[in-house]
């Protein structure tokens, strides 16, 4: 059987490097095989992409050029890791997808939906998603939690970005049965009680 494909996703700090951890423990303690990786990387190629995307440039950096740098990048990690990985029964538990491509270039930097569709429909085919986690939590908290690191390009952006990165989300995720909503702005040992109960859930009717 293909392994399953379960991704997370929310604004800068909303704890998704943190959830994985413990969607990993989880995933273990139920002996499910599986990898974890990220978007934009995974591959030696898509992680070059992941630096040159979020480098601070002298010149303008167009969405569209986000969008083509990101499905480069998705095009690698899809062939070398993402699909030989499910095909051989393995899952793949990856922070970030297309659902990122979609809310950060399409929603907030406006570029057209219908062109990341055309290019999601080429690079993945019929690979999508089976579980989507998508931590929600406001901007003005985002930036409370991710205050005082050093900022890479995008997360230099004004609250108004990440507040329409937010609203694009949710727009898919009310289109989406596979996304599953977590507050993640909750205590984190809620959060992750939370996220555990419905990955249990879902490892019990796909194994
Ligand atoms: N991108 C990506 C695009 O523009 N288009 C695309 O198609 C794709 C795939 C990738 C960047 O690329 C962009 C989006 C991004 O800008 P990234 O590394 O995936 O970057 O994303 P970041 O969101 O920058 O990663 P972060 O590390 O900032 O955020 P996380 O992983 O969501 O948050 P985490 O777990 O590191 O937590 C942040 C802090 O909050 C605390 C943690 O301890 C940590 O200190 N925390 C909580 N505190 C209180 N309560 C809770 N519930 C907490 N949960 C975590």
């Amino acid at each position: 059987m293909r392994g399953r494909f379960i991704t997370l996703e929310g604004v800068e700090g909303s704890g998704k490097t943190t959830n994985l951890e413990y969607l990993c423990e989880t995933l273990k303690e139920k002996n499910v095989s599986f990898i974890k990786t990220r978007e934009p990387g995974g591959t030696e190629l898509a992680e070059a992409i992941r630096e040159a995307m979020l480098a601070k440039w002298q010149e303008e950096i167009t969405g569209l050029t986000e969008v083509l740098l990101v499905f480069a990048a998705r095009e690698q990690h899809l062939k070398n890791v993402i699909r030989p990985n499910l095909e051989r029964g393995t899952w793949v538990v990856c922070d970030r997808f297309t659902d990122a491509t979609f809310a950060y270039q399409g929603e907030a930097r406006g570029v057209d939906t219908e062109i990341i569709e055309r290019l999601e429909q080429w690079v993945q085919v019929d690979l999508y998603p089976d579980l989507t986690f998508f931590l929600d939590l406001p901007p003005e908290e985002s930036e409370s939690r991710i205050a005082g690191r050093e900022k890479d390009r995008m997360e230099s952006e004004n609250r108004d970005f990440f507040q329409k990165v937010r609203s694009g989300y949710i727009r898919r995720a009310k289109g989406h049965k596979r996304y599953c909503i977590l507050d993640a702005s909750r205590p984190l040992e809620e959060v992750v009680s939370d996220l555990r109960h419905q990955l249990l859930n879902f490892v019990q009717e796909n194994s």
